[in-house]
């Protein structure tokens, strides 16, 4: 016998074997001779995928038709799972072996079936524990079976109580013996024979919770275009010798499967804000807008309030509303002539207004918070444009984190991104802000707009802004806009027939909507399950929104 060859029983024979001896009937044909000649191992047709692929083309070879996966590993005595395995490895192979996914419901007893199959049922066993003489009731209540088995053998009418017995109830039997009928038809069933039992005898049994129908999805084989009972072990890589060699030429390759999924790189993963801000950026670049610089959450109450003719009783700048900063508490570097400027505006009035006609308190300008909109930004950036002479017409965004010390519910945080555009420009109007509008949101994928008067310190007109929401069949507020009023703008120093329009929305409601999250604590904060980051799909703002993550899937 030359080198390279060698008889071994493959780890599942030897399994079988060894609890069972050459005479034993019960040996499935599988296991006769023929198993020696399976197992026969040689060096280059290695068996790429094992005795049980090999039995399998075995009995595929010897079956008219086809075999069923279930029935081949009940057949060899195996685990379907194995042969599952070898359909699946056979599969990778090539055209070997087609294979046809099919789920068949079976019954199966459940652990308790099981467990009745072999000791009877729990009304047989409190039967047969019933002496002649008769059992006292509470003595047969603490057998295992005796609470289910005693009310099933009093309502079949086996056994009696005898409730008047001396010293307590008496349970006697009524009948001699009895069939096990409920053992009888599980065995059945074990036995595979479950079409036996008619529907009533299956759904009483399944009621006992002693019989469940499962769904056993199991491969329907047959032969494929390539079929053949030995199968060479394929080539997965091409070396640099096969091909010095040219053996290459005569070696079967592993086809390479194009649809495999290739392992996900473990990669960091933006947050569902982050990846909706980036689509709002790059909409606002498209458009030709210029990011403005929004790095500092600390503003003065200047800049966030004062500038933008917000007077200083007004209801936004006091402690409900706005979180002021006990260290800095006040911002040192004001621009003072400009300032002198805000000052007579808000309490004389000039540029065409009356003011508001209160004493501008320079204390209150001063004081530090954390910004509540990131038209402060805005209102740094139009000044500094007002300072380049001669006025450029701009258009600027800013997206970042605004703080607001609001009553906190699903859809309101403490704080949230503020997404704004600005345009500065000659003469621009309230329908000029229409037009803007429409052309941002319809990248946005929202066509549907509806303005609605609205009212802001700093601008004049303002407008709310609505969209019809497909999903959810209703008008949803997307925005605020408006026309930066005169006295914002002129004490800036920009040229009287400049016009500024902006807008502002925020970027957690389009970002909850688009993932179909309903509660911003699901979003943002120590409660965000970072799975929902990994799995959070790339962002199209214009197209459908996704239906919400169902469980499974995940
Ligand atoms: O974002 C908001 N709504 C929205 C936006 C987009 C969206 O997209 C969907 C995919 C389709 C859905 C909804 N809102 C603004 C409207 C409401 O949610 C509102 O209840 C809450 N608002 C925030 C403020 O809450 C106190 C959102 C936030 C907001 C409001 C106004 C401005 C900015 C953000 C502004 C402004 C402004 C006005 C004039 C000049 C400059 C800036």
């Amino acid at each position: 016998m030359e080198q390279g060859w060698r008889w071994e029983l493959s780890p599942v024979h030897l399994l079988r074997l060894r609890h069972h001896t050459q005479d034993d009937d019960t040996l499935s044909p599988a296991l006769r001779l023929d198993t020696f000649k399976m197992a026969m191992h040689t060096p280059d047709s290695a068996m790429a995928d094992g005795p049980v692929a090999e039995l399998l083309l075995r009995r595929l070879e010897a079956s008219d038709g086809g075999l069923d996966s279930a029935e081949l590993a009940a057949e060899l005595g195996m685990e379907h799972q194995a042969v599952v395995g070898a359909v699946k490895s056979l599969q990778a192979l090539g055209e070997i072996i087609e294979a046809e996914l099919r789920s068949t419901k079976r019954w199966e007893l459940t652990a308790e079936g099981e467990e009745i199959a072999r000791e009877g049922s729990h009304e047989a066993r409190v039967f047969r524990s019933i002496p002649p003489e008769g059992l006292a009731q509470s003595e047969l209540m603490r057998l295992p079976s005796g609470k289910v088995g005693f009310s099933k053998a009093m309502s079949n009418k086996w056994i009696r109580v005898d409730k008047s017995a001396a010293d307590g109830p008496r349970v006697f039997r009524v009948v001699d013996s009895m069939e096990d009928e409920v053992q009888r038809r599980l065995q059945l069933v074990q036995g595979g024979q479950a079409e036996k039992l008619g529907e009533k005898e299956r759904s009483e049994l399944r009621k006992r919770k002693l019989l469940a129908e499962v769904t056993l999805k199991t491969y329907w084989v047959s032969k494929g275009s390539a079929f053949s009972t030995s199968i060479s072990k394929q080539e997965t890589e091409l070396s640099p010798e096969m091909i010095s060699s040219g053996s290459w030429r005569d070696r079967p390759f592993k086809p390479y499967n194009f649809l495999a999924h290739g392992v996900l790189p473990d990669s960091g993963h933006l947050h569902p804000l982050l990846k909706v801000r980036s689509q709002f950026r790059q909409i606002f670049l498209e458009m030709g807008f210029t990011e403005m610089p929004t790095y500092n959450f600390i503003e003065s109450s200047f800049w966030n309030f004062d500038a933008l003719f917000q007077p200083q009783q007004h209801p936004a700048r006091d402690q409900h509303d706005t979180f002021f900063l006990r260290d800095p508490a006040e911002a040192l570097q004001l621009p003072m002539d400009y300032v002198q400027r805000v000052k007579r505006t808000h309490s004389q009035g000039g540029y065409g207004s009356q003011g508001y006609k209160y004493t501008w308190k320079l204390d209150e300008a001063r004081k530090n918070l954390l910004r509540t909109h990131t038209t402060s930004a805005s209102a740094r950036a139009l000044y500094r444009l007002a300072q380049k002479k001669p006025f450029t017409p701009v258009k600027y965004f800013s997206i970042d984190r605004v703080f607001r010390n609001e009553t906190l519910d699903a859809t309101h945080l403490a704080e949230f991104h503020q997404i704004e555009g600005v345009v500065a420009d000659h003469g621009l109007t309230l329908g000029h802000l229409m037009g803007v509008l429409r052309e941002f949101f319809t990248k946005l994928g929202i066509t549907q707009l509806r303005f609605k008067p609205a009212y802001n310190p700093y601008t004049e007109p303002s407008m709310e802004v609505f969209s019809y929401h497909q999903g959810l069949k209703k008008w949803v507020e997307v925005g605020n806009s408006g026309v930066f009023r005169p006295e914002m703008l002129l004490p800036m120093g920009l040229p009287e027939n400049v016009s500024v329009i902006a807008w502002g929305l925020s970027l957690e409601r389009p970002t909850m909507i688009k993932y179909g999250i309903n509660n911003i604590r699901d979003l943002v904060g120590h409660k965000v399950n970072l799975q929902m980051v990994y799995d959070s799909p790339l962002c199209r703002l214009d197209a459908e929104p996704r239906p919400p993550p169902t469980q499974e899937a995940a």
